[in-house]
């Protein structure tokens, strides 16, 4: 399995990690650490020095309640970012937003994959994308970040994701997109209760064409906590044996703050799948 990101196609034969680098003031796990672009900026490059293979920058908070950023100020924190960081790092730059101009800039001073948890659906999205070599995250949501866990319902979580996902590829495609460019993701606590976070999980297998990359968040999420009982920052654990029972269940990207230990829990995911394919 592969993803074409621009000029770099990521082999996906083995299970990746995405580095999360928040550039806002309010991220729920790591609000303001990396606000300062210098200091996001070596943060990336250490990521990468820890196996990260995609650095997503992202600078409007999706957290529930988190407030709206505008597209100026969105551009402020993210667009110097990706620019130093494409001169420093050998790996795709990802920019995680839903707003086309955003994207527009980013691709144009580096970046390689736009992480959308908006799936590209907001107007000029999709052609924003479509005339670039880069590729695309169509992630899952039920309603919009603010309202979003106020009452998520489902009849059948996976099917209805399964469906939500094959027809945003669709629409790429349409588009111009090709499919080498394209990955989905389940938007795991986006307008979802633990029982659909953990249904969507247990089925990673069904939500795709099996062709196309799976990417999964789960990193310090509320679900950890709510099966660990900790706070954001006790976390790593529970995080971390996520990223490796995803892994182990066919995810091809997980997205993580926690890098080093995430590539660790991967690989061992990734030999264990292994030896199981090879049949004793
Ligand atoms: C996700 C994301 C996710 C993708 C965030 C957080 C909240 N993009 N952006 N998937 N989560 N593709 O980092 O906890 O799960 S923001």
């Amino acid at each position: 399995m592969k993803l074409t990101c621009g000029h770099t196609v990521l082999d996906l034969a083995e299970p990746c990690v995405m580095g999360v680098l928040n550039v806002t003031p309010d991220s729920f796990s790591d609000g303001g650490r990396y606000a300062d672009p210098a200091a996001a900026v070596a943060r990336g490059v250490a990521m990468a020095e820890e196996g990260a293979a995609i650095i997503d920058v992202g600078g409007e908070s999706t957290r529930p309640g988190a407030a709206a950023v505008s597209v100026q100020e969105e551009l402020a924190r993210v667009i110097p970012v990706i620019g130093q960081l494409a001169a420093r790092v050998a790996v795709p730059i990802s920019v995680d937003t839903s707003k086309p101009a955003v994207m527009s800039a980013a691709i144009a001073a580096g970046a390689s994959l736009v992480n959308d948890v908006r799936a590209l659906r907001e107007p000029g999205a999709l052609d924003a994308v479509a005339g670039t070599g880069a590729a695309v995250c169509l992630m899952h949501m039920q309603g919009e970040p603010r309202t979003m866990q106020a009452s998520p319902a489902y009849d059948d979580v996976v099917a209805e994701v399964r469906r939500f996902l094959a027809g945003r590829v669709e629409a790429c495609v349409a588009a111009g997109i090709a499919r080498d460019r394209i990955c989905v993701d389940p938007g795991i606590g986006f307008g979802k209760r633990p029982e659909h976070n953990l249904a969507l999980l247990a089925g990673l297998g069904r939500l795709a064409d099996p062709a196309i990359p799976v990417l999964v968040g789960v990193s310090r999420k509320s679900l950890v906590g709510i099966i660990t009982g900790r706070p954001a920052a006790e976390r790593l654990a529970g995080s971390v044996a996520f990223a490796a029972l995803a892994a182990l269940r066919g995810a091809a990207i997980i997205r993580a703050h926690d890098v080093a230990a995430t590539v660790d829990a991967v690989k061992v995911a990734s030999a264990l799948r292994h030896a199981a394919a090879g049949g004793d």
